[in-house]
């Protein structure tokens, strides 16, 4: 543990409750050491097992129940331990302890997932991904439980069951796993023009994200902060990754899942024991209570965002992840997550989507974690101590001292106190509440395109191409062909040539919106909240589009050194260091993972044979110098593995450097066939080769000119 981990009050509370095997006796889970741990106890060497076995039966029941509910949405997950550091004061907006000191470090738990898919499916899904975040404050645990996308598919928690079922796999056949490309899925969004701009989201890369480190953090709903007056602002929570928003090629993503299905569990845990540490810029977008009305949609609205043209986020922290979890289940697993955990100075809107998470999440712990006191497991304490009237429960673990359990008492002094505002006891916002009860859906709400056009025109050219190949992709799977029609349908309403484009690749024809007329009351048929087509009030939106990220970092990106014996060691070893100086992580690819003698007898390790990886899991690659070493990589038997693999990177656009002498690979490839100039193609050829080669990986992909590298063949 470096000092920043202990100083980490969380780390240090986890550490009470941390144990190590090294050097230690194998012991029951009654502390009684174990002679053999091989063999159950018998009646004779061949006769049966005595029920009086204790150490077997303890050991067989504890197994029997090792597993727990996997979480109904957001299963699949990975995690890990940081810090968020403030750098600009909030005092003036929010009271909340942990957003007003500059400087002030606060201990998190950030959990990634996708949505979809079971606990054991990819990583690599088409899905919206989680992005949760506890702070450990001084006043108690503060969960931030946002997603990678800023708007959600619904507006009102009422469907969110009506969702979930849907995208979940087909409830007759279980089919299909993490995926939204089917029947069900299609069907619904077809009937709900609402999710149109979430669907924008959804089909474009942000759902295939290179790497949780390279994604956004969004707490989408707005929120309130109250300063110490009660004054009162609206806020949008946005996480925003140093290394850029980055995703990977559709055809990419699909590899991935069968070569490498934990690419981002893997990807997180291997940077952060690197000590490449993750970290995001945390921005606020702020709106006083009285501008509340001045948008051209409703702030309470969740499939609406703030146009940072309109209200620029303002940068306060940083959050930083460091420490790898000491066990997947006890913290990653066992993290329970609420809206409704809460610090003062923070507070809920009337969003109707958020109104129903705040029931939802300890509901949801107590089926899955099975008792009132999983707020007790180490991972969920609060760093401050815990003191209620609250007893007992399945587990309980505190051991509350005196005879007094209510409030209010004499005997015990009337302890626990109530805590005053000034004391820090949370208030809620004391806000005017005056109207009929109705269940219906406010007309401000009733706008679905305007913002789904604001992300559309906000694409480069490259990202709308691959958001129609998902939606074609994804609508082939659709086996009804008038819900492929409602859905195009729902698109004409967005954009005319994506609607077209669509159409036309899934064998439907744009034509009016035909709503099924269902015997409901029109006024409660989700199918009649449909929205005229209006054009939003700001056109296109820079942040929306991956194309303006930052590009100027190769720090963790993977770079695949193709190599055989007798390559260049000067070559290879100048050329590693200048990545490995600017952070990048090389990896040498070899003919097998035998050891590459080079041409003055330096010995390489391989971490990988070319025959049992591919090229999706690389950034980039070299093909490093060495006439006898490209003379063993185009041997007969390797050559067509050699040459598909440097194919497959040329199509997913990545940067691929030739060294000296490796013309014959070179011209063994599509990219000799290539007509025009290529940035990230690049033949070692004078001294600033090395640069071209650096700038092209920070540059991540050249997406523009995916067509041309895709056409040849
Ligand atoms: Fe969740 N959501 N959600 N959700 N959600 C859960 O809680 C729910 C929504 C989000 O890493 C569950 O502990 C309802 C929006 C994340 O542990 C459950 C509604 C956003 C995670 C639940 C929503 C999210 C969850 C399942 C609509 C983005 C994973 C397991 C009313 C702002 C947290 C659990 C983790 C998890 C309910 C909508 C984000 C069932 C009812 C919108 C990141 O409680």
């Amino acid at each position: 543990m470096n000092k920043n981990q202990q100083d980490n009050k969380k780390i240090s509370q986890l550490q009470e409750h941390t144990t190590d095997n090294q050097d230690r006796k194998l012991t029951t889970n009654q502390g009684l050491k174990i002679n053999n741990n091989q063999d159950s106890l018998k009646t004779d060497e061949r006769g049966s097992t005595l029920l009086e076995d204790f150490i077997l039966r303890e050991k067989i029941t504890h197994f029997d129940h090792e597993r727990i509910p996997e979480r109904i949405v957001h299963a699949r997950g990975s995690g890990a331990h940081g810090v968020f550091k403030l750098n600009k004061s909030l005092a003036k907006y929010t009271k909340a302890k942990f957003l007003n000191e500059v400087g002030k470090e606060t201990p998190v738990f950030v959990r990634f997932s996708t949505v979809a898919g079971s606990a054991g499916s990819t990583d690599l899904a088409r899905d919206v991904r989680g992005f949760a975040v506890k702070f450990y404050t001084e006043e108690g645990n503060y969960d931030l439980v946002g997603n990678n996308i800023p708007v959600f598919f619904i507006q009102d928690a009422m469907k969110f069951p009506d969702l979930v079922h849907a995208v979940k796999p087909e409830p007759d056949n279980a089919i299909p796993q993490a995926a939204s490309a089917h029947d069900t899925f299609w069907d619904f969004i077809s009937l709900m023009p609402e999710s149109m701009h979430m669907i924008m989201w959804a089909m474009s890369d942000r759902a295939i994200p290179r790497s949780y480190r390279m994604m956004e953090g969004f707490g989408v709903h707005s929120f309130k902060f109250i300063n110490s007056e009660g004054a009162v602002h609206f806020v949008k929570f946005h996480f925003k990754p140093k290394l850029g928003v980055h995703s990977v090629a559709w055809s990419e993503a699909q590899k991935i899942s069968g070569t490498d299905p934990d690419f981002h569990r893997r990807d997180l845990w291997e940077s952060i024991e690197n000590g490449a540490f993750p970290e995001w810029d945390f921005g606020v977008q702020i709106i006083p209570e009285e501008n509340e009305h001045d948008f051209d949609f409703d702030l309470l609205d969740p499939t609406k965002l703030v146009p940072e043209e309109l209200v620029p986020v303002q940068l306060v922290g940083t959050l930083t992840l460091n420490r790898n979890p000491d066990n997947f289940f006890a913290e990653t697993e066992q993290i329970a997550f609420h809206p409704g955990h809460l610090v003062p100075g923070i507070d809920f809107t009337n969003d109707p989507l958020l109104q129903g998470r705040l029931f939802s999440y300890t509901d949801t712990q107590l089926s899955r974690l099975g008792s009132p006191n999983f707020h007790e497991i180490p991972i969920n304490r609060s760093i401050n101590t815990v003191h209620n009237n609250q007893r007992d429960g399945h587990m309980r673990q505190q051991i509350a001292k005196g005879k007094v359990s209510y409030e209010p008492n004499s005997i015990g002094g009337g302890c626990p106190f109530q805590a005053m505002m000034k004391e820090g006891g949370f208030t809620s916002n004391n806000e005017r509440v005056d109207g009929n009860k109705v269940r219906a859906r406010s007309n401000s709400f009733v706008d679905h395109y305007s913002q789904a056009k604001m992300f559309f025109n906000s694409q480069s050219e490259p990202e709308k191409t691959h958001l129609q190949n998902a939606l074609v992709f994804e609508l082939s799977k659709v086996t009804f062909p008038e819900i492929r029609e409602r859905v195009v349908g729902q698109l004409n309403f967005i954009n005319k040539d994506l609607a077209s484009y669509v159409a036309k690749r899934v064998g439907v024809e744009v034509k009016k919106l035909d709503m099924p007329n269902q015997s409901i009351p029109a006024d409660a048929n989700p199918a009649n909240l449909q929205s005229e087509e209006r054009e939003p009030a700001t056109k296109s939106s820079e942040a929306l589009s991956m194309e303006n990220t930052v590009k100027d970092k190769i720090e963790s990106r993977i770079i695949g050194f193709i190599m055989a014996n007798g390559v260049n060691t000067q070559d290879v070893k100048s050329l590693k260091n200048k990545l490995e100086n600017k952070g990048a992580v090389v990896q040498i690819i070899g003919p097998s993972v035998a050891s590459v003698i080079a041409d003055d007898g330096t010995v390489f390790e391989p971490k990988h044979s070319i025959t049992s990886v591919a090229s999706v899991s690389f950034d980039a690659l070299y093909i490093c110098s060495g006439k006898q070493s490209v003379k063993e990589l185009m041997h007969p038997e390797q050559k067509p593995i050699v040459t598909e693999f440097i194919n497959e990177a040329y199509k997913h656009c990545k940067a691929i450097y030739f060294g000296n002498d490796t013309d014959e690979i070179y011209n063994a490839t599509r990219i000799s066939s290539k007509k025009h100039e290529d940035p990230a193609i690049i033949k070692k050829e004078s001294d600033d080769s090395d640069q071209k080669f650096i700038q092209a990986i920070a540059s991540h992909r050249v997406w523009d000119l995916e067509k041309e590298r895709n056409s040849m063949d």
